[in-house]
C-alpha cells in the first residue's frame, strides 16, 4: 500500500477508535461490539509497528502505558488549582449566598448557581495544544503539581484529541480522576483472586493507581474522569455562564456529571443538596457533598478569591460517617511545634472508607468535656482526608465496679491526666492559662519534635530530599548523627553506609537528594523552617512580599502584617521564631552549607506610606478601572479587601455602587471618591507609580 493510503487509513482508525472510546466511557453508550473494536486497535497498532514514523501523539495505542519512569517531573500549573471553602450547614450556605450578594452588590432577585456533584478523587488539569492532549499533572500544593501525562494518556474517559471546534490554542481543563464504584469492587475481587493486597476504597485505589511511575500498571487499573472547569484558556470560551462552560467542555469530548444543573438562590442550593444527598447510595461514583458556582462568570470575576479559595464557589459536605468502637487506650503524641495531643488507640472500625485504630481526642480539655476513658465504647468520626476524631462516648457501656457503698457503681477506669512531663524527652510540659494546648518546653532537644520537624524539612513540599522518610529520620536521630537541619549537610558517606539496613548506593542515592535540595526556592526554603502557623501558602506569599532572607529578617509586626492573609497571629509565630537564637544560628549554618535560591527584591522596594490601611473598592469609578485603582492602593502599602467591616479605613465608591456604599455609611467607614482617592495618592507622591508600572 503506498505510504500516503497508510497515513490516511492509520489517521481513519484513530479517529474511529476514539469515537468508539468516547461512545463507551463518555455516553455509556458503546456503539461496537468489543471484538469489533479489538479488530480495529490491532490493525492500528500493526501499522504504527509497521510503520513507526506514522505513530502520533494523541494514538489510542498509547494508552496502554509507556516504559516506568524515575520520578514525576514537577509542573507549575498555568493558572493556579484553587480549593474549595466547605459548609456543612445551612446556615453556612446562606451566609456564603450573602457574601456574594455583597460582593456584587446584587439587593435584589437570586442568584444562579451551577451545582454539581463533590467527586472524591483526585483533581488533575490536563494541558491541550491545539486540541491534542500534551500533559496532564496533579494538583500538588495547587501551584506546582507533578506531571503524570503517561498515566493520564492511558485513562479511557479523558480525549487524546478534542472533537467539535471552537478550543483555545492553549487549554488546560480541571477536573476529578477517579474509580467508580463497581470497577472497585470488580479490582478488589482481582486482588483476592491474585492474593494481592486490596485497596480500602475507590478514591485510594485512583490515588494508588495514578501515582504509578509505571503507566502500564495504570493503564490495568479501570479509573474514570469528570471535567469540572477551565484553568488557562477560560477567558477565550466566549461563555457567559460556568454552564456554558460545562457545555463547551462536553462539546469537546469531555466526560461532565449528568448530575449538574443550574438552581437559584439558597432555596434551590438546599433542595439540589438534599437530592444528590438522597441519591448518593445509588450514584456510580463516591462523592463527598456537592459544588455550588455563581453561574454568571463576570460576577465569578468580580468576587475573585481570598488566598487560596474562590469567593464565588463553595463546597456543601455531608455529614463526616460515624461508627462506634472501643478505646483500648489513651495515649498522647508530641507534634512537630511540640503540641501534645492525647490519641485514643481504638480496636480497629471501618468507617469513612478506612480502618480506624487511632483516633484524635485534640487536647486535655477536650478529653475531659467528653469523659472518655479506657473501655469506653465511643463514637468516631471520619471525613475525607481528616485525622479521625473521638465524637462522644456511649454513657451506657462503660465498664464500672462496686464502689465503696455496694449499691453505687462507679467507672473501672479513672479519668485521663496530662502527663507533667513529655514521655519522649522528659522535659516539662506546659499550658498557657489561655491556650487549650499544652506544649513540650523541650523544642528540638526533644527527640520526637526533632524527628518531625527533620521529616517536615525534608518533605516534598519543603527541601524535597528524596529518600529521607520517617524510618531514616528517627534512625539518625536515635543514633545522635542529626540534631539540627543543618546537620543534614554534614552527613557523609561513611556515617550513612554505617546505618542499619543503608546499603551504599542507598547512601550515595540520599547525599545526591541532600546536595540537590540546596538549589531550593525562598518560598520553599521558608515553609521548610516548620515555623508555626506558617503554611505553604504563607510560605510563599512571604516569598513574594519580601524578595530575600534580609528583609523577611529584619521585618517588624506591623511589615509582617502588610502580608496577605499575615495577622496578628501568624506575626507573633514568625517574629517568636525568627528572633529566637538558636533557629537564627541554624538558618546560618543552612546558608553557610550551601542552601540557595534565586534572589529577588521586596514586591514594593518603595515607600509604604499607606500601610496598614485597608479600602474597598465599590461601583464603577469614573476613570480609573478597578484593578488600576488597585495597583495604585497596594503599591504604596494599602490593602483592598472585598468586603466592608469596621476594620475598613476607606470605601472608594463609584456609580451604582450598592451595598457596600450603604454598610460604610452604616459602620461610619469614611467614603471617598476617586477624586479623593487621587488626591490622597497624589499627596503622597504615588500617582508616578502608575506610569512607572
Ligand atoms: N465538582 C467540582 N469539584 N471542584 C473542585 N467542581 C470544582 N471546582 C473547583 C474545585 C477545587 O474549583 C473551582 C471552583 C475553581
Amino acid at each position: 500500500m503506498p505510504l500516503e493510503l497508510v497515513e490516511e487509513r492509520a489517521a481513519k482508525l484513530r479517529a474511529e477508535i476514539e469515537r468508539h472510546n468516547h461512545a463507551y466511557y463518555v455516553l455509556d453508550a458503546p456503539t461496537i461490539p468489543d471484538a469489533e473494536y479489538d479488530r480495529l486497535f490491532r490493525e492500528l497498532q500493526a501499522l504504527e509497528a509497521e510503520f513507526p514514523a506514522l505513530q502520533t501523539s494523541d494514538s489510542p495505542t498509547l494508552r496502554v502505558g509507556a516504559p516506568p519512569l524515575k520520578e514525576f517531573p514537577s509542573v507549575v500549573h498555568g493558572v493556579p488549582m484553587l480549593s474549595l471553602n466547605n459548609a456543612f450547614a445551612e446556615a453556612e450556605v446562606a451566609a456564603f449566598d450573602a457574601r456574594v450578594r455583597e460582593g456584587i452588590e446584587l439587593t435584589s432577585g437570586e442568584v444562579d448557581y451551577a451545582v454539581e456533584p463533590k467527586f472524591d478523587g483526585l483533581a488533575i488539569s490536563l494541558t491541550y495544544r491545539d486540541g491534542v492532549f500534551v500533559r496532564g499533572a496533579t494538583r500538588g500544593d495547587g501551584a506546582t503539581g507533578e506531571e503524570v501525562t503517561e498515566n493520564l494518556r492511558t485513562v479511557r474517559a479523558i480525549p487524546l484529541r478534542l472533537v467539535g471546534q471552537g478550543w483555545p490554542a492553549e487549554l488546560e481543563v480541571r477536573g476529578e480522576v477517579l474509580m467508580l464504584k463497581a470497577d472497585f469492587e470488580r479490582l478488589n475481587a482481582h486482588q483476592r483472586e491474585k492474593n494481592e493486597k486490596e485497596f480500602a476504597n475507590p478514591r485510594n485505589a485512583a490515588a494508588g493507581s495514578l501515582r504509578q511511575l509505571d503507566s502500564r500498571i495504570t493503564a490495568g487499573r479501570p479509573l474514570s474522569f469528570f471535567a469540572y472547569g477551565v484553568g488557562v484558556g477560560a477567558n477565550q470560551l466566549a461563555a457567559r455562564t460556568q454552564d456554558e462552560i460545562m457545555l463547551r467542555l462536553a462539546g469537546w469530548g469531555f466526560p461532565v456529571a449528568s448530575e449538574r444543573r443550574v438552581v437559584s438562590g439558597v432555596a434551590g442550593l438546599m433542595a439540589y443538596f438534599a437530592e444528590v444527598g438522597n441519591r448518593r447510595p445509588s450514584l456510580p461514583y463516591d462523592i463527598d457533598g456537592v459544588v455550588y458556582k455563581v453561574n454568571r462568570l463576570a460576577w465569578q470575576d468580580q468576587l475573585g478569591f481570598v488566598s487560596r479559595a474562590p469567593r464565588f464557589a463553595i463546597a456543601h459536605k455531608f455529614p463526616a460517617e460515624e461508627a462506634t468502637t472501643e478505646v483500648l487506650a489513651i495515649d498522647v503524641q508530641v507534634g512537630r511545634t511540640g503540641a501534645i495531643t492525647p490519641v485514643a488507640r481504638l480496636k480497629p472500625v471501618f468507617v469513612g472508607g478506612v480502618t480506624v485504630t487511632n483516633a484524635t481526642l485534640h487536647n486535655e480539655d477536650e478529653v475531659r468535656r467528653k469523659d472518655v476513658r479506657v473501655g469506653d465504647t465511643v463514637i468516631v468520626r471520619r471525613a475525607g482526608d481528616v485525622i479521625p476524631e473521638v465524637v462522644a462516648i456511649v454513657p451506657e457501656k462503660r465498664p464500672m465496679r462496686s464502689g465503696r457503698d455496694l449499691f453505687e457503681l462507679e467507672p473501672l477506669h479513672p479519668c485521663f491526666i496530662l502527663p507533667a512531663i513529655c514521655p519522649e524527652c522528659g522535659s516539662a510540659v506546659e499550658k498557657p492559662a489561655d491556650e487549650a494546648i499544652a506544649r513540650c518546653t523541650g523544642g528540638l532537644y526533644c527527640p520526637a519534635q526533632r524527628k518531625q520537624a527533620l521529616w517536615h524539612f525534608a518533605s516534598r513540599r519543603a527541601m524535597d530530599i528524596e529518600g529521607l522518610g520517617d524510618k531514616l529520620v528517627e534512625q539518625l536521630v536515635d543514633a545522635g548523627l542529626v540534631h539540627t537541619l543543618a546537620d543534614l549537610y554534614q552527613l557523609n558517606l561513611a556515617t550513612l553506609a554505617g546505618l542499619e539496613r543503608m546499603g551504599e548506593k542507598s547512601a550515595q542515592n540520599l547525599l545526591a537528594a541532600i546536595e540537590g535540595s540546596k538549589n531550593s526556592t525562598f518560598a520553599r526554603f521558608i515553609y521548610a523552617l516548620g515555623i508555626r502557623n506558617v503554611g505553604e501558602a504563607t510560605a510563599r506569599d512571604l516569598a513574594r512580599h519580601f524578595g530575600n532572607l534580609e528583609h523577611l529578617l529584619a521585618a517588624d509586626e506591623a511589615a509582617l502584617q502588610q502580608v496577605p492573609d499575615v495577622g496578628p497571629v501568624v506575626a507573633a509565630s514568625l517574629l517568636a521564631f525568627l528572633h529566637e537564637p538558636h533557629n537564627r544560628s541554624v538558618i546560618e549554618k543552612l546558608l553557610a552549607a550551601g542552601v540557595h535560591w534565586p534572589q529577588g527584591e521586596p514586591e514594593t522596594a518603595g515607600p509604604r506610606p499607606l500601610a496598614g490601611k485597608t479600602f474597598v473598592l465599590t461601583g464603577t469609578l469614573p476613570t480609573l478601572k478597578r484593578d488600576d485603582a488597585k495597583a495604585l492602593i497596594e503599591a504604596v502599602g494599602g490593602k483592598v479587601a472585598g468586603s466592608v467591616s469596621k476594620k475598613t479605613d476607606y470605601v472608594v465608591a463609584g456609580e451604582e455602587a450598592g451595598s457596600k456604599l450603604e454598610k460604610a455609611q452604616e459602620l461610619g467607614v469614611a467614603v471617598i471618591d476617586e477624586g479623593q482617592l487621587m488626591v490622597l495618592l497624589a499627596e503622597i507622591g504615588a500617582q508616578n507609580l502608575m506610569t512607572r508600572n
